[in-house]
C-alpha cells in the first residue's frame, strides 16, 4: 500500500509573471465584456463596443492543489488594457460564499486598484504596483481594476471550497469606480 496518494505530494507550477501564463494549468476561461455589460457605469459605451466587438476583458488560469486534507488553489489573472468610456477595464467582483474564507492577491506585473467592501459601510482600496500584496478579509467583495497602458497580471490564493457569490456584486455594485480623470486613474 502506498503511503501517499499522489495528490498529497509536493507540487511546483511556474508563472509567466508578465503574461500570466500558468505552467501547469488546470482550468482556463476567459471573461467578455458581455458578461460584465451592467457593472459599467456607461451603458453607451457598452453599447458601442459591442456593436462591433465582444471585447476580452481578462482571462484566469487556474490550479488547485487539492491533497485529502485541504484545497488551496492559485489563480493568475490577466486583465488587459483599455476603457470602456473613461472606465478603466476590471473584473466581474464577488464575495466569497463561505463569508468566513479570505484571500491574499499578489500583483506580479502592471499597476491596479483593488476594491474591497464588506457591505456593511467599510470600503477601501489598495493601489497596485508590481509586488504589492493584499489581504482580502472575510465577508469583503473584491474587484480588480487595471489601469496600465499594458496587461495588469495578479496572482491569488484561497481555498477551492469558498466558492464565489457573484450576485451581491451584481445587485449592488461598488460603492467607487476608478475612471480617468485628465489622462490620470481617479476613485470616484
Ligand atoms: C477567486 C479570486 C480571483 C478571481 C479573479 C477573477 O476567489 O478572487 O481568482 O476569480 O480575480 O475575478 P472574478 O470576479 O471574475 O471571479
Ligand atoms: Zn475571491
Amino acid at each position: 500500500m502506498e503511503k501517499y496518494l499522489p495528490y498529497d505530494l509536493p507540487l511546483q507550477a511556474q508563472i509567466d509573471l508578465l503574461n500570466g501564463e500558468l505552467n501547469p494549468c488546470g482550468e482556463f476561461y476567459e471573461r467578455r465584456l458581455s458578461q460584465l455589460a451592467g457593472q459599467f457605469v456607461d451603458p453607451q459605451a457598452v453599447g458601442a463596443i459591442l456593436a462591433s466587438e465582444d471585447r476580452l476583458l481578462y482571462d484566469v488560469r487556474t490550479r488547485a492543489f487539492i491533497t485529502s486534507l485541504s484545497d488551496l488553489t492559485l489563480a493568475v489573472v490577466r486583465i488587459y488594457p483599455g476603457k470602456v468610456g473613461d472606465e478603466y477595464h476590471f473584473t466581474k467582483g464577488h464575495a466569497h460564499l463561505l463569508l468566513e474564507e479570505p484571500e491574499l492577491d499578489l500583483c506580479l506585473s502592471g499597476q491596479g486598484c483593488l476594491l474591497l467592501e464588506n457591505g456593511e459601510g467599510d470600503f477601501q482600496n489598495h493601489w497596485w504596483t508590481a509586488g504589492a500584496i493584499s489581504h482580502i478579509p472575510p465577508g469583503y467583495a473584491h474587484r480588480v481594476v487595471n489601469i496600465s497602458d499594458g496587461p495588469l497580471v495578479y496572482a491569488a490564493i484561497y481555498r477551492l471550497s469558498a466558492g464565489h457569490d457573484y450576485e451581491r456584486v451584481a445587485r449592488q455594485g461598488f460603492s467607487r469606480r476608478v475612471i480617468e480623470r485628465v489622462g490620470l486613474p481617479a476613485l470616484v
